[in-house]
């Protein structure tokens, strides 16, 4: 062990679905056989830590519950089993905490879609405390000398938001839509895409504009708010349609208006997760215009580690506003109001 590790710790615990949020001092967890513990030093906040507290999607959380997955810090002990891991790396704390590693599913790297998944934040205890454990073979390797409040956000919003443009099959010089642009997948999802050499076209609200516009600086913007036929304004900003659509908005609107201004031929991609929403999309037209309609999940370690190499080279960088662990229930309510440009990023030793 490299460091004084306390006894016990500063946390964030969901009491119950949709109860009381508490920033109390729990145990010092001790990492199993194949466990790493970090001293988390920054967590970001990902809209799904709000239906993780809320309990409101298809699938049960494990509460009472320390939330978050989005954790960068450094490793400062380790069970008996853990290879290739060195006290003092830098290590991220991400959704997938384990997965089975032996259905077909992550036989085909597919660890996501394992039946078997553990959840960070959700089934599992997760980021939101000074010290967390994770599983030696999910966890996430950061590069060392990267700032790890600017690396916590990569660690989902970064990983989802560069699987799905991967998912897309958009190709350079190709227009895709990002729908939900100004938020925290949004705003690097836009960047994976300029530095994948995509043509970019953000959709959000008329508040983040400016931000989507010049800070991160799409081709064309399209403001839900204002626009009275979003779906013809799309289709004229891109000359008929972007290729693909990422939805990284928390709307089913959104949504399924994707379905109706991707390009014919293009794929829309699934990857916000708006609590009991369904996607409406005519088949007719989805046959006579041969659309895909597809989901992307986080993704694997070989996409945290590209999403990772993309951030360490300056090519993505994560606007991020930092406030303390105890701020989680606020930094909710500001989010769920849209207030949010970028990611807030908590520091675990305020
Ligand atoms: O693996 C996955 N599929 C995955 C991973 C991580 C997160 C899915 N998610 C899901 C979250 O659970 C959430 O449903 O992605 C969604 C977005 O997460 P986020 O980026 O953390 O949320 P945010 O920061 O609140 O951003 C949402 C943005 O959508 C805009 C908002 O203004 C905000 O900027 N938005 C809304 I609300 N309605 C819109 C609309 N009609 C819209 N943008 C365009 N059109
Ligand atoms: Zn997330």
């Amino acid at each position: 062990m490299s460091e004084d590790i306390p006894k016990t710790q500063k946390a964030v615990v969901y009491a119950s679905d949709a109860g009381k949020i508490e920033y109390k001092e729990i145990p010092v967890p001790t990492p199993g056989p194949n466990e790493l513990l970090i001293h988390v030093k920054y967590t970001g906040v990902c809209h799904t830590d709000i239906d993780a507290w809320r309990g409101d999607w298809p699938l049960p959380t494990e509460k009472p519950l320390v939330g978050g997955h989005e954790g960068a810090g450094v490793v400062v002990g380790m069970g008996r089993d853990v290879q290739y891991w060195n006290i003092g790396d830098y290590a991220g704390i991400k959704w997938l905490y384990s997965c089975c590693m032996q259905c077909e599913f992550c036989e085909e790297m597919a660890e996501p879609n394992c039946p078997h998944a553990v959840l960070s934040g959700y089934t599992h205890n997760g980021s939101f405390q000074q010290y967390a454990v994770a599983d030696a073979t999910q966890a996430a390797r950061i590069p060392k000398g990267v700032d790890l409040a600017e690396a916590a956000p990569i660690l989902c919003a970064g990983v989802t938001a560069y699987t799905a443009l991967k998912t897309t099959g958009v190709i350079a010089g190709q227009w895709v839509g990002i729908s939900g642009a100004g938020g925290g997948l949004g705003s690097v999802a836009v960047q994976y895409a300029k530095a994948m050499g995509f043509r970019v076209l953000g959709i959000d609200s008329g508040e983040k504009k400016d931000y989507v516009t010049n800070d991160l600086g799409v081709d064309a913007f399209i403001d839900f708010t204002t626009e009275k036929d979003v779906v013809a304004a799309v289709k004229n900003a891109t000359d008929g349609g972007p290729h693909g659509v990422i939805n990284v908005s928390t709307s089913n609107t959104a949504i399924n208006q994707s379905t109706e201004y991707v390009r014919t031929l293009g794929v829309v991609v699934l990857v916000g997760l708006p609590a009991g929403s369904k996607v409406v999309a005519s088949v007719f037209d989805s046959v006579v215009r041969s659309i895909q309609i597809r989901g992307s999940y986080v993704g694997n370690r070989r996409d945290t580690a590209e999403a990772l190499d993309f951030f360490a080279r300056g090519l993505v960088k994560c606007p991020i506003k930092i406030g303390k662990l105890r701020d989680v229930e606020e930094v909710f309510k500001l989010m769920e109001a849209g207030k949010i440009n970028g990611r807030y990023v908590l520091d675990t030793s305020k």
